[in-house]
């Protein structure tokens, strides 16, 4: 029976990047909350994984923040003038007059007693477009640079890439055209039968039931191996390479096609007319392969060389080849040059500026492309306008009517590492550093050396615990935005009623601390749209959208004019590089930066559960989600497992030259020998206790899928000698 009080709305599932659309239904009490399907939903038409399923069950959940929070402890050594440590002190309930009061006073303090450049903003991928812009406006208004997202644990190198070498830094292609159009896809440290459920099942296995091979590229065999298991078709070939060794692999690859087209140029090995017509620096791939060794290279990335050939002569051969690439490339002192050694190969054999080609990362969170396109990064303004670029950064002040900093800032893990020297304070909006960032042993250590940090969430994490003000937001199914998916698609979400009365929308707080610090003019709209209105007067790619326009459908930027239906594909004609070209460079391998040895004899590497999302604040919380997987486990090899003596299923204690955690083994042949591989999602047992906080020097972007580590079974929590096992 229907009342006035219950409502259903069309919006976005709030977990990964494929944005699928769901239903939200709220009865007579605001708290019940229930997920149903949208049947003619844009990207899904109703299919959903099991977390979109699952979604709405953290919307009411008993750990939700309530009320704002305040530590006491730091509250009175504030006022006495003396400095605090963020950490110190127990939490009360406060008034949302004493939080922003608290937050308006701690920052202009900062501001004077050393530099806008002392704090650092972290924008959420959780969030909507709006909220993200309003955020990078308001670390732009006090004066700094210092803001970043989730991105830069995530595709920041890919961006850096596809954005240096192609133009932008988002997929050249959409799920649509692959599937339609693909006949080879090349799937390159990415395992989208978990992390893009939906992009795999509805796309990808679809192109494949209609007769396209599929190439994966990893060391780990995971339900994306799986699902290309199809009765009667042998179209799956898995490369299952060392952690790290992407670079000589697509190097084995680039050199037996430039190999086959010199022993015979007629078949199409290579793609001669694009390269000449739409790209520069093939020589230098040339060069820099001239005395490259197949034979020892194959040998490091323990692979066979024929299945690399066959491999490369598939791709070569198909009409459309499309590559996409994940957190196994992406995630690497040398993320960069692994994504660059992709475009290589994309450019080369022209499979690039068609339907089901390109060079495709699947992008992570629900809105971290959207987040990006905003401008919530350290070196660009809203549409990748560069800070640095004086002509850009004027047409921006020019709507915004302030002056922006002209340095490029720090990133988030940049400044998580400078807490407590040059940075002081540190506003964070919906992430949660202390468990998602490289060695988070040191990051919990610098950020209690902080002097205000105030987190905005739905839970207290891990990381809101250190702050010193916590403001408790709604979450994404009480609230309307936009939110934009990994083919560029702008989506709206909108909300039912709030669940807690005195929670608030992240917009509505960020337009509160802005008027109060800054003056109503900049911070002030009357809703959502008003903020949408101005982000696309300042984001090219996104200037002929409307909150009308967007409707149901979404539209993909680049839309630059009202009426525009957005691109399905990128550079038909040209590149949006200065000279148009596609960028081919060559590149070398550069092994992880922390190579097994005598102590720490195995390599980690770090990824993902279908059932777990990031830092498992929700996923943990969800009953449905977490029955399947209540803890972590770690995956070893049996001949590994025999040497240690571990059996399944055993405690095992995992250490790093960083920290160590204790969790059971899985026994099994999914992984190589010599690797083994764990997850970041759980807080006791957390993947990040371990890892190396070493970055690829250009993006920033961290080495989570290689350290050096040791095993051993966990004699306290073995209830067996080794022998009697
Ligand atoms: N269920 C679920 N879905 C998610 C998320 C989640 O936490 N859970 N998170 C979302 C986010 S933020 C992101 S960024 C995406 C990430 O989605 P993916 O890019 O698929 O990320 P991962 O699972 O971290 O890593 C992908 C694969 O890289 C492999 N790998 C590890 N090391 C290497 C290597 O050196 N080379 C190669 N070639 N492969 C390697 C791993 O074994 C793994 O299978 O997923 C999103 N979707
Ligand atoms: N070892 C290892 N570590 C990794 C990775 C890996 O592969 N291996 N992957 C990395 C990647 S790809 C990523 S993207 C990062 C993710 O790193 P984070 O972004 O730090 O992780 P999440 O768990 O997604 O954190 C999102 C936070 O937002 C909160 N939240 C949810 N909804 C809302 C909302 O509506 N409003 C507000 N204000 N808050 C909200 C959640 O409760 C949570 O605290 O982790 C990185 N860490
Ligand atoms: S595939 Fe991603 S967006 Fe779609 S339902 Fe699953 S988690 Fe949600
Ligand atoms: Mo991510």
């Amino acid at each position: 029976m229907s009342s006035e009080t219950e409502r259903t709305v069309k919006t976005i599932c709030p977990y990964c990047g494929v944005g699928c659309g769901i239903r939200v239904r709220q009865g007579e009490d605001p708290g019940d909350v229930q997920y149903m399907p949208w049947s003619d939903a844009p990207v899904n038409e109703g299919s959903i994984c099991i977390k979109g399923g699952a979604a709405t069950e953290v919307v009411d959940h008993e750990d939700r923040l309530t009320e704002p929070l305040i530590k006491e402890d730091s509250e009175k050594q504030s006022s006495s003038g003396s400095r605090t440590h963020s950490g110190d002190g127990e939490f009360r309930e406060a008034t949302w007059e004493e939080a922003y009061d608290r937050i308006v006073s701690e920052m202009r303090r900062i501001r004077e007693e050393y530099h806008p450049d002392a704090m650092g903003f972290f924008g959420s991928s959780k969030t909507m477009n709006e909220e993200n812009y309003l955020l990078q406006k308001l670390a732009r208004r006090y004066g700094t640079n210092n803001v970043d997202n989730c991105t830069r644990m995530c595709h920041a190198s890919t961006v850096w890439a596809l954005r240096t070498s192609l133009g932008a830094g988002a997929m050249t292609n959409s799920m649509v055209d692959l599937e339609e159009a693909a006949d080879v896809l090349w799937i390159q440290g990415a395992n989208p039968g978990e992390q893009h459920p939906i992009a795999n099942s509805q796309y990808f296995r679809q192109a494949v039931l209609e007769g396209a091979t599929v190439i994966q590229v990893d060391p780990h065999m995971n339900k994306t191996t799986r699902s290309f298991d199809i009765d009667g078709t042998e179209r799956h070939m898995h490369l299952q390479l060392e952690p790290g060794t992407d670079i000589p692999l697509l190097n084995v690859v680039l050199k037996t096609l430039l190999e086959r087209h010199e022993a015979d140029p007629d078949t199409g090995w290579l793609d001669e007319a694009f390269i000449e017509d739409r790209t520069e620096g093939f020589d230098h791939l040339k060069e820099t392969l001239a005395d490259f060794d197949k034979a020892a290279a194959a040998e490091e990335c323990g692979v066979p060389l024929e299945d690399i050939e066959r491999a490369a002569e598939t791709y070569a051969m198909a009409n459309n080849a499309a590559i996409f690439t994940g957190m196994g490339m992406s995630q690497h002192a040398c993320g960069v040059d692994n994504v660059q050694n992709e475009i290589n190969l994309a450019l080369i054999t022209g499979n690039v500026g068609r339907p089901g080609t390109g060079v495709n990362p699947l992008r992570g969170q629900n809105n971290v492309q959207g987040t990006c396109d905003v401008g919530a990064m350290p070196n660009v303004l809203p549409g990748y306008q560069l800070v640095d670029d004086d002509e850009a950064r004027e047409s921006v002040e020019d709507v915004w009517g302030f002056s922006i900093p002209d340095e490029p800032g720090l990133t988030n893990v940049e400044i998580s590492h400078a807490a407590g020297d040059s940075i002081q304070g540190l506003y964070i909006m919906g992430e949660n550093p202390v468990m998602s960032e490289p060695d988070g042993n040191r990051v919990e250590e610098r950020l209690g050396e902080l002097e205000f940090v105030v987190a905005q969430d739905i839970f207290m994490t891990e990381t809101a615990a250190l702050a010193d003000v916590v403001l408790p937001a709604t979450t994404w199914a009480e609230r309307g935005g936009t939110v934009t998916n990994t083919d560029r698609r702008v989506q709206r979400m909108r909300g039912v009623r709030k669940v807690h009365e005195n929670t608030k929308h992240d917009l509505e707080i960020l337009m509160e601390v802005g008027s109060r610090l800054f003056g109503e003019a900049a911070f002030r709209f009357e809703d959502e749209e008003a903020v949408f209105e101005e982000l696309r007067q300042v984001c090219p790619s996104y200037h002929g959208m409307t909150y009308d326009a967007l409707g149901e459908e979404g539209i993909h930027w680049p839309c630059y004019e009202e009426g525009q239906e957005g691109d399905d594909f990128l550079y038909e004609d040209s590149f949006d590089t200065e000279n148009g070209l596609g960028r081919i460079e060559g590149v070398t391998h550069q092994p992880p930066k922390e190579p097994p040895d005598e102590e720490y004899p195995l390599i980690l590497t770090t990824a993902r559960l279908e059932e777990h999302y990031n830092t498992g604040t929700m996923s943990r919380r969800s009953p449905t989600l977490s029955r399947q997987r209540p803890e972590n486990f770690v995956d070893i090899h049996p001949k590994d497992a025999d040497r240690y003596g571990i059996e399944d299923g055993d405690d095992v204690r995992v250490r790093s030259r960083r920290g160590e955690i204790t969790l059971s083994a899985r026994v099994t042949e999914d992984i190589k020998e010599g690797v083994v591989w764990t997850t970041p999602h759980f807080a006791d047992a957390s993947a990040n206790r371990l890892t190396n906080d070493v970055l690829d020097a250009r993006a920033k972007i961290p080495e989570y899928k290689a350290a050096a580590v040791d095993v051993e079974v966990d004699i306290e929590s073995a209830d067996s000698t080794p022998a009697e096992r």
